[in-house]
């Protein structure tokens, strides 16, 4: 029986046809065709031998032919047009949840869309919430579905976990019988994945707090309710737990369900080579059971004569030593940030205009935001050619001119070509503000000629910073397989400073290559990377990971006012 097949291409006809905008009956007539031989009780093939083809519901003298030529044939040659009129892609995309054809074709026109990789990467931009028919519900729902697709597992990406987790952790806030509330977990340690979500609260009357956990309205199933702990899946998938406690326990539960695991182990062992034993309950004397503490994290941190350490460090990377040393680093904070320098305008693939991004940098209180363009042979992302680059630098002393309070510095994000040099002339390159290098293309190539291509572009003497330096993006690129101890000697070397790429899928420089770099005394500098105004708060992403890397702020390039900035760019 061929009927299924015969269904299944007229359902990707009326889709293609939807795609392009077809008006309505069109489309409607083959997908009314499509389920009535979908269900058909007898053999197409039978139908169209006996010529019986428009005896069928919806079928008609053009249909008829089209169907016939499938049979015979098993294939359809305006089937075959029509799918070379529209892009590939797009099939592909109708099979992520939430996107009908409608969607699809409206990606499509306004921001050209083809592909599941280019679809994401606009999710995370945050370009699909002011399109007609979208919005940021939608948004976060096909951006979950991608990395559900993509197998990452099920964990999601820290700006996912961030709107989930603050949303609720806000309505737990509003239960009356909730004393105090965190989010504990790798949420708490601003991991760059967050496997499921974990709330703490305290409380004497945890049936209630239960109560109004399970109801909120984004609770699609609740998959446990108990007394101390529940746990539910939210409409996206994500898993939420939760548990109450007394208020005496709080600060030791808290303690123990922020983790990690493996920084838990140790703090247990250290207790108990002290005379205690340390649980989510409280530290308690080892032979009496006396309660000791438990009511305020720091105190159990200090009785073990242990610095308080931040979440961000609990990783066991020498922390629990460092503490008890008194060696524990004065981490960066999100306050110290004084600017942005890996920003993109509607000169390249960004989509506001300097103008706007000055303004909205302005609110965070910056001092100078940097508008870093594509360069010129990046030509999919817009990259700027020479004389594009004199209109753009005229158009920044203007604002410039303008604006008090804030310096708009003349950037570009130059791509390192696969020969290791830059992609302008070293005569374009001295006109800038800074110079962020980084590689855009040809990824596949060898891993040892792609160390020697990222360390002679950073050996140009313009080069002041390489962007995401390992390439990895999150769940769906590896990192470049480069000896990372090299190029940090390397940026040592020839004064550049490594970017911690703020984008959610990005986190590069990762921790444990930021603590590396900090080690090594090379400076880093924290970018987002962003390619629309709402990207711009990704910034506090960056700065959780610089955290996580043990940065402190005179380790941070964009903390340095801009007098000291300029002079540490060289200009
Ligand atoms: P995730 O959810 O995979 O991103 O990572 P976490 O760290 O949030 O892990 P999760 O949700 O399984 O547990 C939350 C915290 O509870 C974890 O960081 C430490 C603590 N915890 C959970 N299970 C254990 C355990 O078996 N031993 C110890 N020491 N701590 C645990
Ligand atoms: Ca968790
Ligand atoms: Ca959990």
């Amino acid at each position: 029986m061929k009927n299924k097949f015969v269904a299944d291409i007229l359902y990707q006809i009326a889709d293609l046809l939807d795609i392009k905008g077809e008006i309505f009956f069109k489309t409607r007539a083959y997908r009314i065709a499509a389920q009535t031989i979908e269900v058909l009780d007898e053999d197409i093939e039978t139908v169209v031998k006996e010529g019986r083809l428009e005896s069928i519901q919806g079928v008609g003298e053009a249909l008829a032919k089209k169907i016939k030529e499938i049979v015979e044939t098993g294939n359809l040659e305006y089937f075959e047009r029509l799918k070379k009129e529209i892009p590939e892609g797009l099939l592909e995309l109708l099979e992520l949840p939430g996107l009908g054809p409608k969607k699809v074709a409206a990606l499509y026109k306004s921001l050209g869309i083809t592909t599941v990789d280019a679809l994401g990467k606009a999710c995370i931009q945050g370009k699909l919430r002011d399109l007609d028919g979208f919005g940021e519900i939608t948004e976060r729902n096909i951006l979950r579905g991608i990395q559900l697709k993509e197998k990452t597992s099920g964990r999601v990406l820290l700006n996912v976990a961030y709107q989930d987790g603050n949303k609720y952790h806000d309505y737990i806030k509003k239960c009356r019988e909730v004393e105090d509330s965190a989010l504990a977990g790798s949420f708490r340690r601003k991991k760059e994945t967050i496997g499921d979500l974990d709330i703490l609260a305290s409380s004497e009357n945890p049936d209630e707090v239960m109560n109004h956990f399970v109801k909120y309205p984004d609770v699609s199933r609740i998959l446990m309710k108990g007394p101390t702990k529940s746990s539910v899946l939210l409409s996206d998938g994500l898993q939420v737990d939760l548990r109450v406690v007394k208020k005496e326990s709080y600060g030791a539960a808290l303690q123990y369900f922020t983790g990690s695991k493996e920084h838990n182990v140790k703090m247990r062992s250290l207790a108990i080579k002290k005379g205690y034993r340390l649980n989510e309950y409280g530290l308690f004397e080892k032979d009496t059971e006396k309660y000791v503490t438990g009511r305020v994290e720091k105190d159990v941190y200090s009785a073990l004569g242990l610095d308080y350490i931040e979440p961000e460090l609990r990783e066991n990377m020498g922390e629990i030593e460092a503490a008890s040393e008194g060696k524990l680093p004065r981490l960066v904070d999100y306050k110290d940030i004084l600017g942005d320098l890996h920003i993109h305008s509607i000169y390249s693939d960004g989509s506001d205009s300097i103008e706007t991004i000055a303004n909205h940098a302005q609110k965070f209180g910056y001092k100078y935001v940097g508008i870093a363009d594509h360069s010129q042979s990046l030509k999919i992302a817009g990259g700027l050619s020479e004389e594009t680059l004199i209109k753009k630098q005229k158009e920044i002393q203007q604002i410039n001119k303008k604006l008090e309070g804030i310096t708009v510095l003349f950037g570009t994000e130059c791509d390192i070509k696969k020969d290791g040099t830059l992609d302008y002339p070293n005569s374009v390159l001295a006109e800038f503000d800074f110079v962020i290098v980084g590689v855009h293309t040809a990824f596949k190539m060898d891993s040892k000629q792609m160390e020697s291509r990222i360390l002679s572009g950073i050996e140009n003497e313009y080069a002041n910073i390489l962007a995401h330096p390992t390439g990895r993006l999150i769940g769906r690129r590896e990192a470049f397989k480069i000896d990372i101890e090299n190029l940090i000697d390397a940026a040592k070397k020839t004064n550049t400073f490594l970017e911690i790429n703020s984008f959610p899928d990005r986190l590069d420089l990762n921790n444990v290559h930021a603590k590396l770099a900090k080690e090594k005394k090379v400076k880093c500098v924290i970018g987002t990377d962003s390619h629309s105004v709402a990207n711009m708060t990704y910034m506090e992403f960056g700065v959780a990971t610089a955290r996580r890397g043990w940065q402190e702020k005179s380790d941070i390039l964009n903390t340095y006012g801009l007098k000291d900035l300029k002079k540490m760019l060289g200009r």
